[in-house]
Protein backbone atom coordinates (compact mmCIF):
# COMPACT_ATOMS: atom_id res chain seq x y z
CA UNK A 1 0.00 0.00 0.00
CA UNK A 2 2.73 2.60 1.03
CA UNK A 3 4.27 1.68 -2.02
CA UNK A 4 1.25 2.63 -4.14
CA UNK A 5 0.88 6.07 -2.21
CA UNK A 6 4.13 7.35 -3.37
CA UNK A 7 3.52 6.14 -7.00
CA UNK A 8 0.92 8.05 -7.09
CA UNK A 9 2.65 10.90 -5.04
CA UNK A 10 5.70 10.69 -7.74
CA UNK A 11 3.04 10.83 -11.13
CA UNK A 12 1.07 13.91 -9.48
CA UNK A 13 4.52 15.53 -8.74
CA UNK A 14 5.21 14.84 -12.25
CA UNK A 15 1.89 16.11 -13.68
CA UNK A 16 2.02 19.34 -11.33
CA UNK A 17 5.32 20.13 -13.13
CA UNK A 18 4.30 19.27 -16.97
CA UNK A 19 1.27 21.87 -15.78
CA UNK A 20 3.61 24.40 -14.07
CA UNK A 21 6.16 23.96 -17.70
CA UNK A 22 3.22 24.88 -19.86
CA UNK A 23 2.23 27.97 -18.18
CA UNK A 24 5.41 29.22 -18.09
CA UNK A 25 5.63 29.22 -21.87
CA UNK A 26 3.99 32.39 -23.37
CA UNK A 27 0.36 32.89 -23.24
CA UNK A 28 0.46 34.79 -25.90
CA UNK A 29 2.44 31.82 -28.33
CA UNK A 30 0.04 29.47 -26.19
CA UNK A 31 -3.08 30.50 -27.17
CA UNK A 32 -2.31 30.98 -31.07
CA UNK A 33 -1.14 27.83 -31.04
CA UNK A 34 -4.26 26.65 -29.63
CA UNK A 35 -6.66 28.50 -31.53
CA UNK A 36 -5.15 27.01 -35.17
CA UNK A 37 -5.31 23.92 -33.73
CA UNK A 38 -8.78 24.36 -33.05
CA UNK A 39 -9.60 25.87 -36.61
CA UNK A 40 -7.76 23.25 -38.47
CA UNK A 41 -9.70 20.31 -36.26
CA UNK A 42 -13.12 22.25 -36.56
CA UNK A 43 -15.90 19.67 -36.93
CA UNK A 44 -17.36 19.72 -40.69
CA UNK A 45 -19.77 17.18 -42.61
CA UNK A 46 -19.35 17.68 -46.96
CA UNK A 47 -21.56 15.93 -48.76
CA UNK A 48 -20.45 15.68 -52.30
CA UNK A 49 -22.41 18.83 -53.45
CA UNK A 50 -21.12 21.14 -50.73
CA UNK A 51 -17.81 21.45 -51.87
CA UNK A 52 -16.52 24.77 -53.35
CA UNK A 53 -14.99 23.87 -56.69
CA UNK A 54 -12.93 26.57 -58.31
CA UNK A 55 -9.50 26.84 -60.47
CA UNK A 56 -6.74 24.48 -59.33
CA UNK A 57 -3.49 27.10 -58.21
CA UNK A 58 -1.18 28.10 -60.85
CA UNK A 59 1.46 25.82 -60.00
CA UNK A 60 -0.50 22.73 -61.50
CA UNK A 61 -1.16 22.60 -65.46
CA UNK A 62 -3.88 24.17 -66.58
CA UNK A 63 -7.52 22.09 -66.47
CA UNK A 64 -8.05 20.97 -63.29
CA UNK A 65 -10.31 22.43 -60.47
CA UNK A 66 -9.76 22.62 -56.32
CA UNK A 67 -12.06 22.10 -53.59
CA UNK A 68 -10.91 22.97 -50.18
CA UNK A 69 -12.35 20.48 -47.39
CA UNK A 70 -10.25 21.33 -44.78
CA UNK A 71 -8.06 23.72 -43.53
CA UNK A 72 -5.59 25.95 -45.87
CA UNK A 73 -3.00 24.39 -47.82
CA UNK A 74 -1.03 27.52 -48.18
CA UNK A 75 -0.69 28.14 -44.22
CA UNK A 76 0.77 26.05 -41.99
CA UNK A 77 -1.12 23.05 -40.70
CA UNK A 78 -3.00 20.49 -42.04
CA UNK A 79 -4.93 20.37 -45.28
CA UNK A 80 -7.33 18.13 -47.41
CA UNK A 81 -8.23 19.07 -50.61
CA UNK A 82 -9.82 17.49 -53.89
CA UNK A 83 -8.41 17.58 -57.31
CA UNK A 84 -10.59 16.81 -60.38
CA UNK A 85 -8.40 16.50 -63.85
CA UNK A 86 -9.84 16.15 -67.24
CA UNK A 87 -8.53 13.03 -69.17
CA UNK A 88 -5.05 12.78 -70.17
CA UNK A 89 -4.08 15.24 -67.78
CA UNK A 90 -0.27 15.28 -66.96
CA UNK A 91 1.85 16.76 -63.81
CA UNK A 92 5.62 16.54 -65.28
CA UNK A 93 8.40 15.39 -62.70
CA UNK A 94 7.89 17.72 -59.48
CA UNK A 95 8.21 16.70 -55.60
CA UNK A 96 7.05 18.96 -52.52
CA UNK A 97 8.88 20.11 -49.63
CA UNK A 98 6.35 18.16 -47.28
CA UNK A 99 4.28 14.96 -47.42
CA UNK A 100 1.95 14.25 -50.33
CA UNK A 101 -0.76 11.75 -49.38
CA UNK A 102 -3.32 10.83 -52.29
CA UNK A 103 -6.42 8.84 -52.55
CA UNK A 104 -7.91 8.40 -55.43
CA UNK A 105 -12.03 8.85 -55.20
CA UNK A 106 -12.28 8.34 -58.81
CA UNK A 107 -11.15 8.20 -62.17
CA UNK A 108 -7.95 6.80 -62.42
CA UNK A 109 -4.29 8.15 -61.71
CA UNK A 110 -1.34 7.04 -62.66
CA UNK A 111 1.42 7.52 -60.40
CA UNK A 112 5.77 6.79 -61.32
CA UNK A 113 8.81 8.11 -59.26
CA UNK A 114 11.50 9.65 -60.76
CA UNK A 115 12.82 12.09 -62.39
CA UNK A 116 11.70 11.53 -66.12
CA UNK A 117 8.22 11.32 -67.23
CA UNK A 118 7.85 7.76 -68.19
CA UNK A 119 4.54 5.70 -68.88
CA UNK A 120 6.09 2.33 -68.23
CA UNK A 121 7.29 3.25 -65.02
CA UNK A 122 3.57 4.36 -63.95
CA UNK A 123 1.80 2.55 -60.80
CA UNK A 124 -2.02 2.30 -61.84
CA UNK A 125 -4.25 3.69 -58.93
CA UNK A 126 -7.86 3.05 -59.39
CA UNK A 127 -10.72 4.59 -57.25
CA UNK A 128 -9.88 3.42 -53.56
CA UNK A 129 -6.16 3.43 -54.21
CA UNK A 130 -3.82 5.26 -51.78
CA UNK A 131 -0.32 6.31 -51.86
CA UNK A 132 2.18 8.25 -49.78
CA UNK A 133 4.99 10.59 -51.34
CA UNK A 134 7.63 11.75 -49.03
CA UNK A 135 8.76 15.24 -48.78
CA UNK A 136 11.41 15.48 -51.70
CA UNK A 137 10.69 12.30 -53.92
CA UNK A 138 10.19 13.36 -57.49
CA UNK A 139 7.58 11.90 -59.06
CA UNK A 140 5.25 12.44 -62.43
CA UNK A 141 1.40 11.60 -62.65
CA UNK A 142 -1.17 11.82 -65.20
CA UNK A 143 -4.97 10.42 -65.80
CA UNK A 144 -7.10 8.29 -67.66
CA UNK A 145 -10.55 9.60 -67.89
CA UNK A 146 -12.11 12.48 -65.49
CA UNK A 147 -10.42 11.44 -62.35
CA UNK A 148 -10.82 12.72 -58.75
CA UNK A 149 -7.63 12.61 -55.69
CA UNK A 150 -8.05 13.83 -52.92
CA UNK A 151 -4.76 15.32 -51.31
CA UNK A 152 -4.29 15.70 -47.94
CA UNK A 153 -0.75 17.00 -45.54
CA UNK A 154 0.48 19.17 -43.97
CA UNK A 155 0.88 23.01 -45.07
CA UNK A 156 2.51 25.19 -47.08
CA UNK A 157 2.00 22.67 -49.62
CA UNK A 158 4.00 23.28 -52.24
CA UNK A 159 4.57 22.20 -55.85
CA UNK A 160 8.56 22.29 -57.00
CA UNK A 161 9.64 20.93 -60.84
CA UNK A 162 12.66 19.14 -61.68
CA UNK A 163 12.78 20.52 -65.32
CA UNK A 164 11.79 24.35 -64.44
CA UNK A 165 10.44 24.92 -67.98
CA UNK A 166 7.81 22.63 -66.96
CA UNK A 167 6.37 24.61 -64.20
CA UNK A 168 2.89 26.51 -65.37
CA UNK A 169 3.79 29.71 -63.49
CA UNK A 170 7.31 30.16 -65.54
CA UNK A 171 4.52 30.21 -68.66
CA UNK A 172 4.26 34.03 -69.49
CA UNK A 173 0.01 34.79 -69.61
CA UNK A 174 -1.38 35.72 -72.73
CU1 LIG B 1 2.92 15.58 -56.40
Amino acid sequence: MKKIIILFSVIFAAAAIMVAAEQKGNPKTASKETSKATAAAEHKILGPSDLTWGDAPPGLPAGAKMAVLAGDPGKKGPFTVRLQAPDGYKVAPHMHPTAENITVISGTFHLGTGDKFDESAGHEMTAGSFAVMPAGMKHFAWTTGETVMQIHGFGPFQIVYVNPVDDPRNVPKK
